[in-house]
C-alpha cells in the first residue's frame, strides 16, 4: 500500500456531488433503494420501491494492525505466518517445477478484482479489490498469538508439512523467533487425542485466564505500538457448549460464570470475552458456538465487532455455488452427499464424535436459504437429503480429499447426478481466508454511518454479517436473514464497499449495449 497514507493515497476518487474527501475521511451520501412487498388478505401482492438516505464516513488512514491467532502453532496459523513473511521478504524457492514466488492467491481482497465501471467506449474497467477502499496490506500485519503447544512457528511449520522444503528452509531462522503464548486448555472441549500437544498451558482459574488473556492483548499492543488488534480463533474445533439459563444466556451471567469457573465456559468463549473487554474484534474460524448469547450481548454492549463461524474453504464453497446454480436454473437437488478425508491434526481432532458433530452442524445448514428461495421446487419445510462424512486418514496429511455427489430432479421425471472430487492442501485454502476476515473486519472498524433519523454517526452492528463469504455458518444480527449463496455474499461485500465511496451497486445490465 506504499508509504503514503490517508485520503492522499487513495487509488481513485469519485467525481460526484454526494462524495467528499477530507484529509482524514471519505464521506458519501448514498441512496439505498429497495422494494417493499405487501400482501393483502386475498394474497394480492404490491411491490413499492423505497429509498433511504445513508451517510457513510470512512477513516482513510490505514492503521498499524496486529493479528493475534489462537492456535498459532497449528497448520493454518503456521502456514499463514510463513506465507506472510515470505510475501513480505519476497522469498523465492525452488521446486521440481522451477522457481516459485510468493502470492496471496485465494484472498478475495488481495488477489481478485472488481468492476469499477466502464470506460468511454463502454468497456469494463476492473481494479484490485483491495483498492476500492484504503485497507491494510497483509505484509504489514504484526503477527502473534497463543497455542497450547509450545513449538515455535518454525517447528510448527515443519510439523504441518504444507509448504515446500526450500521455502521452509529460508524462513526457518525468522520463524523460530516466534513463540506462541501459553493458552487455555480445558480438556473436555477438544478431542482426548490432543492431550499430548498440551505442553504450553496456563495454570489457574477461569477468571485468572480471562485476566491473563486480556493482559496479553494489552501487552502485544503496547510492545508493537499498534493502533488496533484483531483476534482470530484458528485453534482446534471444540464441542458445542450447552446454553444454560443463568450461565451463558446474558453478558452478566456469563461474566459471573467465568468468576465461578463454570464448566460450560469454553476456552474459545474466554478468548472472545477477553477480546471484547479489550475492545478488540474477535473472529471464530471454527464451528463451535463460541458466541453463546452472553458473548453477543457483551459485544453489542461494548460495540465491539465479532464474526463467525467456521472458515468456508473448499467443499462448502462449492456447495454454496453449485446448489445456488441448480436451484436458480429450476433444477431440484434432492440428495447431497459430502465425504471428506484428511490426515492433519484438524482431521485427528475431528475424529472424536463431539468435535465431528460441531463440524457436521456447520457444514449441514449451508443450502437452507437457497432451497427456501424457490417455492416452485420445494414445499415449505422441504429439504434435500444432506449427509456429511469426515474421516481421519493420516497418510494424506494436510491434503484433504473431498468427494461430493449431487442428485437432482430434472425435466419430466429425469435425474441428474453430479460427482465432484477435489484434492488440495486444506491450510492453503484456509490461510488466505484469515487475511480477508482480518482485513475486512479492520476496515469495518473504520466505517460509520448515519441515516436521516440519526443525530450522530454510529458504528455498524457488532455482528459482522459482511464476513459471510469467508464463513460456513455466517453469524448475523438477530432477526437478519442468513445468506449462504456465495455469489450473493460477494455481491453484498462489493456493493456495500461501493456505497462507502458513494458509487451505485454493480449491475450487469449493460443497457448501453442493447440498443440498435
Ligand atoms: P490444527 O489442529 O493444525 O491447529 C490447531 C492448533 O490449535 C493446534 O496447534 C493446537 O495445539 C491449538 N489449540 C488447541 N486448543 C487451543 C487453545 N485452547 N488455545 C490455543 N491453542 C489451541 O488445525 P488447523 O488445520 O490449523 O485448523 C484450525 C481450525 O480451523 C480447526 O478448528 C478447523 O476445523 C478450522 N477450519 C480449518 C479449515 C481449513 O481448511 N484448514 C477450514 C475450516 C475450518
Ligand atoms: C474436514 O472437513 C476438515 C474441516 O476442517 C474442513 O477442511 C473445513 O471445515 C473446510 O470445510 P469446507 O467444507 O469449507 O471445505
Amino acid at each position: 500500500n506504499g508509504a503514503a497514507n490517508g485520503a492522499a493515497a487513495l487509488k481513485f476518487k469519485v467525481n460526484a456531488p454526494n462524495v467528499q474527501y477530507t484529509d482524514d475521511h471519505i464521506l458519501s451520501e448514498y441512496t439505498y433503494q429497495n422494494t417493499r412487498i405487501d400482501r393483502d388478505a386475498n394474497g394480492n401482492v404490491t411491490a413499492t420501491p423505497t429509498e433511504t438516505i445513508y451517510h457513510f464516513k470512512t477513516e482513510a488512514k490505514v492503521p498499524k494492525v496486529g493479528l493475534m491467532m489462537v492456535g498459532w502453532g497449528g497448520n493454518n496459523g503456521s502456514t499463514l505466518t510463513a506465507s506472510i513473511v515470505a510475501n513480505r521478504r519476497n522469498v523465492q524457492w525452488r521446486t521440481k517445477e522451477g522457481v516459485r514466488t510468493p502470492n496471496y492467491y485465494g484472498s478475495v481482497v488481495q488477489a481478485s478484482t472488481l468492476k469499477l465501471g466502464v470506460d468511454a467506449n463502454g468497456q469494463d474497467v476492473y481494479i484490485p479489490f483491495r483498492d476500492i477502499l484504503p485497507m491494510v496490506n497483509p505484509n504489514d500485519l504484526v503477527l502473534g498469538g497463543w497455542d497450547i503447544n509450545s513449538a515455535n512457528i518454525a517447528d510448527a511449520m515443519e510439523r504441518a508439512k504444507v509448504l515446500d522444503y526450500d521455502l521452509q528452509r529460508q524462513l526457518r531462522d525468522e520463524l523460530a523467533q516466534y513463540k506462541p503464548l501459553p493458552s487455555i486448555y480445558y480438556p473436555d472441549f477438544i478431542a482426548a487425542n490432543q492431550e499430548d500437544r498440551a505442553d504450553n498451558v496456563l495454570p489457574g482459574t477461569k477468571a485468572e485466564h480471562l485476566e491473563r488473556i486480556r493482559a496479553d492483548i494489552r501487552e502485544f499492543r503496547r510492545a508493537n505500538d499498534l493502533d488496533r488488534v484483531v483476534i482470530i480463533w484458528t485453534a482446534n474445533t471444540e464441542r458445542f457448549a450447552s446454553v444454560l439459563p443463568g450461565i451463558n444466556d446474558t453478558a452478566d451471567n456469563l461474566l459471573r460464570a467465568v468468576e465461578a469457573g463454570h464448566e460450560e465456559v469454553a476456552p474459545s468463549t474466554v478468548f472472545a470475552l477477553a477480546a471484547i473487554l479489550e475492545g478488540t474484534p474477535f473472529i471464530n474460524g471454527s464451528p463451535q458456538n463460541t458466541f453463546v448469547p452472553g458473548v453477543v450481548e457483551l459485544a453489542e454492549r461494548k460495540r465491539v465487532h465479532i464474526g463467525g463461524d467456521d472458515f468456508k474453504s473448499g467443499q462448502t464453497k462449492m456447495k454454496s455455488v453449485l446448489v445456488d446454480f441448480l436451484v436458480n436454473a429450476g433444477i431440484k437437488p434432492v440428495g447431497i452427499t459430502s465425504y471428506n478425508h484428511l490426515g492433519n491434526n484438524d482431521g485427528k481432532n475431528l475424529s472424536a464424535p463431539q468435535q465431528f458433530r460441531s463440524k457436521e452442524i456447520s457444514k449441514s445448514n449451508v443450502v437452507d436459504d437457497m432451497v427456501a428461495a424457490n417455492h416452485l421446487l420445494y414445499r415449505k419445510g422441504e429439504h434435500p437429503d444432506h449427509v456429511v462424512v469426515i474421516k481421519y486418514v493420516p497418510a494424506v496429511g494436510d491434503s484433504k480429499r473431498a468427494l461430493d455427489e449431487y442428485v437432482s430432479e430434472i425435466f419430466m421425471g429425469g435425474r441428474n447426478t453430479i460427482s465432484l472430487y477435489n484434492t488440495c492442501e486444506d491450510s492453503l485454502l484456509a490461510s488466505p481466508l484469515i487475511i480477508d476476515l482480518v482485513l475486512v473486519t479492520e476496515l469495518m472498524t473504520r466505517v460509520q454511518f448515519r441515516t436521516g433519523e440519526m443525530a450522530e454517526y454510529a458504528p455498524f452492528h457488532s455482528v459482522l454479517s459482511i464476513l459471510s463469504y469467508m464463513l460456513k455458518a455466517p453469524m448475523v444480527p438477530n432477526g437478519t436473514p442468513v445468506v449462504n449463496a456465495l455469489s450473493k455474499q460477494r455481491t453484498a461485500m462489493e456493493n456495500v464497499f461501493r456505497a462507502f465511496v458513494g458509487l451505485p451497486p454493480q449491475n450487469e445490465m449493460l443497457l448501453e449495449h442493447k440498443a440498435f
